[in-house]
Order: structure tokens, then sequence, then C-alpha cells
């Protein structure tokens, strides 16, 4: 029973997590940034397809602001999928469903780096933060919020 229950359950983590597949994610960040890699290590774990770029502060710099992310928006490493920018600790999760929605919209951003989020663990704990839509007009909108945990 405890087999056929454990097969249940891996079939489910592999189907759930199907729709990561083929996603593709292209991240900008700096050689010795470690939460930057943590985070492409969770979308890799999610079962996306990430390629990685360093690139010297000042230029990461200039490609966030060629893809429209603000300096309000901004945190570490800079990603882009399907024409969106992901920008920061974004969970996979939230880059799949805008994947799905489609929304007009510039991407996704976890502003600074909010401890608990995906690539900022630390230990169970979390900070509570919001991942924002930045949209077009350079207005924002909550995408969706993860609670604090203790
Ligand atoms: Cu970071």
């Amino acid at each position: 029973m405890r087999s056929i229950m454990t097969t249940v359950a891996l079939f489910l983590l592999l189907f759930g997590s199907a729709h990561a597949e083929g996603i593709r994610v292209d991240v900008k960040k700096t050689a010795t940034c470690g939460c930057c890699q943590a985070w492409v290590d969770h979308l890799k774990k999610s079962g996306m397809q990430v390629t990685t770029e360093n690139m010297a502060t000042g230029t990461l710099a200039r490609f966030k602001r060629k893809h429209g992310v603000k300096p309000a928006y901004q945190a570490c490493h800079t990603g882009r999928v399907a024409g969106y920018t992901i920008e920061g600790h974004v969970p996979a999760k939230e880059i799949a469903s805008l994947l799905k929605q489609r929304p007009d919209a510039i991407g996704l951003s976890v502003p600074g780096m909010p401890m608990g989020s995906p690539g900022m663990e630390y230990g169970t704990e979390r900070d509570a933060y919001d991942v924002l839509l930045l949209k077009k007009d350079g207005s924002t909108e909550v995408f969706a919020s993860y609670k604090a945990k203790p």
C-alpha cells in the first residue's frame, strides 16, 4: 500500500511540474552572486530550462533599465522568458502562471531580496513579500502575496 501511495505521490509531483517543462529562462547576473545561483537552481528544480550569463554590475544595471525594471523594483539577477522580464527572487510557480495568463505587461518583480523567497532561504523563516506585475505604464499590481512564516 505504501509503495502505491509513493508511486501516486511521485506521479502527481511529476505531472504537477509538467507545466514548467519547456519554459526557457535566460538569466543575467554577476559572477559572485550566490543567491542568484540558488534561484537558478530553484527554477531548474521546477523543470525549467535555464541559461545564465555573468555580467559586470554596470552592464547588468543597463540590462535592467533596457528591459523596463525601474530602480525601485530592482533586485539582484534579471531573467528573460518569452518576452517578459523577471526581476529578483520570483517563485517558479508565478513565472508559470504569468506565461499562462500572458498579460500585456513588462513582467514580474520581487524587489529587494526578501528572506525566505526562493534562493533566499534561511531555515523555514520567511518575511512577507509580494510578487509585483510590472506594467507598461510604469505602475505595478500585486500578482501574488506570500505570508510571513515564523
Ligand atoms: Cu538575490
